[in-house]
């Protein structure tokens, strides 16, 4: 099982200078018709640069492969020929569980899935490889595979720096039902993904270890011209049908579609609530992540907003029944993964690390508080609380949320990254108080405002040091 970590990078202090610098920087009028392939290499050094200039701008962008080069994976899982390595992934992981689509059947606007004994996996693609990719045999592609869950003791990559601000998985480790959105996709020649924005409206990064793939995005917005007259999403944009003004009326406003090569090794950055549909080019492997921080968590939360609204509508019929309300946040969870409750967790235990962060390491220990805390390693299980409980500092401070923390003092840098995102969660909580669903549900109105309070505490300590 992998230990919840958190790396604080260096921001640079201007970034908390302007308010509402994330949402003019995401502005759709400078939405760009490229993706850009930029020569960065995710370092501390340039780890600010790369998060004003893509996370918060939410603007998609290609990584050289200088980022991937000494990853395990990228020398054991394939051969000098730039092949998938069979051997080796049959010898290591042959006998794990993992989850396949078939790329030929679509099932309720999803590829039909099932489970298979990876090594049972390895032997059709290399026979369909062996067939000339023969139009006879299904077209089966492993996607979504928890490989690190799966296999925590092999280091197959270590995450990029410009990804590692990274609240969703940092979250989800501290809880009980574990679940990581870090995946391993692998599938011959012709597989594909059909059109969809990632879960939550995370952004994603996708890392080549081998083969190529063909990217196709659609700004945000821009999805809402690929929907059919009832309103659901296209499965394939490379579908006829899109041109039938019938089905799809609104496909004549569509302005901008990107395309773009994914070259072996290079990773791709995803951003928030860009619509995708992706192809394998060639027999490919890739890494992926979905990951939410401080740049795109509003869009997330909106997203999560605009779902209950669709809940709301489809069940308006019981409005009069007894706990509507109730029952519209049991629908969310099930078709979103997350209530509204359950959002407010995930802002307690982010925005509680961070101010730990600050208290542990003050910049003026008199003003701050209490200085050095101990490291502690309890129990505390943020969804086992009752939602009438309310949390405070100290709870979390005595808690199981086995984390890694920065172990020496943290430096400016590292401050104003715990200051922004702070900042961050503080929008979404006022955001909060003021929506009534939210107000509605027991003891979350009051949770949110002592954190407000907590987080102006320790934020204003540290503008005026
Ligand atoms: O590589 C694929 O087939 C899909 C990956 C994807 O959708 C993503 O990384 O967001
Ligand atoms: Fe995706």
């Amino acid at each position: 099982m992998m230990a919840a970590s958190m790396k604080i990078n260096k921001l640079s202090r201007s970034i908390l200078d302007a308010d509402d610098t994330i949402k003019r920087k995401r502005l759709r009028e400078d939405i760009p018709v490229n993706i850009e392939h930029t020569c960065t290499v995710l370092t501390n050094e340039s780890y600010s640069e790369f998060f004003e200039r893509y996370l918060m701008t939410n603007r998609p962008c290609i990584l050289p492969s200088l980022n991937t080069d000494s990853w395990n994976s990228r020398k054991d899982w394939t051969l000098p020929n730039g092949k998938p390595n069979f051997d080796f992934l049959r010898d290591a992981f042959g006998k794990a569980c993992v989850p396949v689509a078939n790329c030929r059947k679509e099932k309720y606007s999803s590829q039909l899935k099932e489970e298979k004994i990876f090594s049972d996996f390895l032997d059709y693609w290399q026979s369909y490889i062996e067939s000339g990719y023969s139009e006879g045999m299904d077209n089966l592609y492993l996607k979504d595979w928890h490989f690190i869950r799966d296999f925590s003791k092999y280091k197959a990559y270590e995450i990029p720096c410009g990804f590692s601000s990274d609240w969703l998985n940092e979250f989800w480790d501290t809880k009980t039902d574990k679940d990581d959105y870090r995946f391993v996709y692998m599938g011959p020649k012709g597989s594909w993904t059909p059109f969809h924005a990632d879960v939550f409206r995370s952004f994603s990064w996708s890392a080549n270890i081998c083969g190529r793939k063909k990217w196709i995005f659609y700004p945000p917005g821009e999805e809402e011209n690929l929907r059919n007259k009832n309103g659901h999403l296209v499965y394939d944009v490379n579908s006829a049908d899109l041109h039938d003004a019938n089905s799809y009326p609104n496909y004549s406003k569509v302005k901008l579609r990107i395309e773009v090569i994914q070259e072996a090794g290079e990773i791709i950055y995803v951003p928030s609530g860009w619509h995708h549909q992706v192809y394998n080019l060639e027999d490919t492997i890739s890494i992926n992540h979905n990951w939410l921080n401080g740049c795109n968590v509003d869009i997330c939360w909106q997203y999560i907003k605009d779902n209950l609204i669709q809940v709301q509508r489809e069940i308006e019929d019981c409005r009069g029944m007894e706990e509507w309300d109730y029952q519209c946040q049991l629908i969310l969870k099930a078709n979103c993964g997350i209530d509204y409750e359950e959002f407010l967790q995930f802002m307690e235990v982010i925005a509680i690390k961070r101010i730990k962060l600050l208290r542990e390491s003050p910049i003026n220990q008199k003003e701050c508080g209490s200085g050095k805390i101990q490291d502690v390693d309890v129990n505390y299980k943020p969804n086992e609380r009752s939602s009438t409980e309310k949390p405070n500092v100290s709870e979390y401070e005595n808690s199981a949320i086995n984390m890694r923390l920065p172990s020496d003092n943290l430096d400016d840098g590292q401050r104003n990254h715990c200051v922004f995102d702070l900042y961050r969660v503080k929008d979404i909580l006022n955001d909060m108080i003021h929506t009534p669903e939210f107000i509605s549900l027991p003891g979350c109105q009051s949770r949110a405002n002592m954190l407000i309070t907590d987080i102006e505490k320790i934020t204003n300590s540290f503008l005026n040091s």
